[in-house]
């Protein structure tokens, strides 16, 4: 049996490191994780830290050791695809083809886009922060975000943005948690949407440990 190692980024701040968490989380599969710590300049740098396990020096990273050989993977949606095709039982992607392009495509965006809502809306998991005066590509970004779940809810009909939980959801829980620290306001059907996510297990359990790291004294 494969053994899965999730090398991570502190909890509190590293948006990219919970999606493939969440992903593997939903599949059941044991897995461990080795949390590194972000912002470290003194040796070991983070970046020192990271690149003992990817050239690419970013987390999140997953180790797949299997049959005496190391696969690395790098980069939080190869991670999530990888993921998916390993646990085709997890029901990581719609089966439905059409259903299964469009979430690939709502995964995507959150990939490629949204940058501002990343610079002003930064994730900081366990604390709640004030709004900060939104630019105007930020407003249109988050807008955009709503429009898209509420489209995509009102559509599968699911608890989820594809009916049931998929890589899309992965993929947008940092925004879900950054929502919730700044109190963007939501319609009704999308706050639901929100709480389901808040409420998983996967989430659950990196509250934890990003309260512990907060009690710890991060920045
Ligand atoms: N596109 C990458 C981005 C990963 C990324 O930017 N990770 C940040 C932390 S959340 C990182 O590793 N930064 C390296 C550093 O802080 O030295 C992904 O999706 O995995």
């Amino acid at each position: 049996m494969a053994r899965y190692t999730l090398i991570v980024g502190t909890r509190n701040w590293s948006s990219w490191s919970l999606r493939p968490f969440l992903a593997l989380s939903a599949t059941g599969a044991p897995f461990e994780t080795v949390d590194i710590r972000l912002r470290q300049k003194e040796s070991p740098t983070t970046q020192e830290q990271i690149l003992k396990h990817s050239p690419a020096g970013k987390v999140p990273v997953l180790k797949i050791d299997e049959d005496g050989k190391t696969l690395t993977v790098w980069d939080s949606l190869a991670i999530c695809e990888t993921i998916a095709e390993r646990h085709p039982q997890a029901g990581l992607w719609p089966t439905d083809k059409d259903a299964r392009a469009i979430a690939r495509s709502y995964a995507s965006e959150m990939h490629s886009g949204f940058p501002d809502v990343r610079d002003q809306l930064t994730m900081d998991f366990v604390r709640k922060k004030p709004m900060p005066e939104l630019r105007e590509d930020t407003e249109k970004q988050v807008a955009r975000i709503i429009a898209s779940w509420e489209g995509a809810l009102a559509k599968y009909k699911g608890d989820y943005l594809f009916g049931a939980f998929s890589i899309a959801d992965c993929m947008y829980s940092p925004v879900v948690s950054r929502f919730e620290t700044y109190g963007v306001n939501v319609p009704a059907a999308v706050r639901a949407y929100m709480d389901r996510i808040l409420a998983l297990p996967g989430m659950e359990e990196w509250r934890k440990v990003s309260q512990k790291e907060v009690e710890a004294g991060l920045p």
